[in-house]
């Protein structure tokens, strides 16, 4: 396929300012080792601003946010918004993480809001999607799949889904140290190119859930996964580099 790949650090609550800097210093002195993938990363908010001065302004490593705002804006204390998120020099955020509809009980409705005020700020959205461990083992995998996608397309059309991209991650795999198998992550995310009709085929769909130096290529060899969303092993860059070079 020529789909690039895409490979996205998801540095989720962690860091300081001087964790950020070696990190990122890690990241670009390595850089030229990376020749085809793409890669983001997306620290905390307020280390947002750090990042592109300090570093992204003179590489080639794109800056996400990890979530925005549901409003454009006014009255709505503690958030941020997609515009603001632009304007700092975001070109991705994440929209629907597994822990944002996990532990701030976050709707599919406010999931396609978010989606698409990141697209009306001229950013590409990462939209992730999953199932919960059981909702696969009573066979509702693709269902679930199916209402979170649904959502997103009924809101916002295939229009905006075609620049997107979107992340399957199966939250019985997110930081738990277990990988779905690569045939389980191949299942879903050819599903999922199928519900986007034709311009499936050009939007690029990422795994996340434990994804590691030592399972990233196993993953990355299926037809259908572009690349991935990298928790825990972002953190270190030695190992997220090497899940960049293994998306080559
Ligand atoms: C899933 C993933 C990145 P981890 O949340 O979003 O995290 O790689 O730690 O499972």
């Amino acid at each position: 396929n020529k789909r690039r790949p895409i490979i996205i650090a998801n540095w989720k609550l962690n860091g300081t300012t001087a964790f950020v800097s070696d990190l990122l210093d890690g990241i670009t002195e390595q850089w030229f080792g990376v020749h085809q993938a793409e890669v983001v990363v997306c620290p905390a908010f307020i280390h947002l601003a750090q990042a592109v001065n300090e570093h992204l302004a003179h590489s080639n490593v794109a800056l996400g946010a990890q979530d925005c705002s549901q409003f454009e804006e006014g009255a709505y204390t503690g958030d941020v918004s997609a515009e603001m998120l632009h304007d700092i020099g975001c070109q991705y955020v994440i929209v629907g993480h597994s822990e944002r509809r996990r532990f701030y009980s976050e709707s599919d409705a406010q999931v396609a809001k978010k989606f698409d005020l990141v697209h009306q700020s001229m950013m590409t959205p990462i939209l992730c999607v999953g199932e919960t461990q059981e909702q696969r083992e009573a066979g509702k995998t693709l269902d679930v799949i199916k209402r979170q996608v649904g959502a997103a397309l009924d809101y916002c059309g295939v229009e905006k889904l075609a620049r997107s991209v979107v992340a399957y991650e199966p939250l019985w795999a997110v930081g738990t140290g277990v990988t779905a198998t690569p045939d389980q992550a191949q299942e879903v995310h050819a599903f999922i190119r199928e519900l986007l009709g034709p311009v499936g085929q050009a939007v690029r769909i990422v795994y996340g859930g434990s994804v590691k130096a030592n399972n990233a290529e196993t993953l990355f060899a299926e037809p259908d996964i572009d690349g991935a969303l990298v928790g825990g092993a972002a953190l270190k860059a030695d190992d997220f580099i090497e899940i960049c070079k293994a998306a080559e």
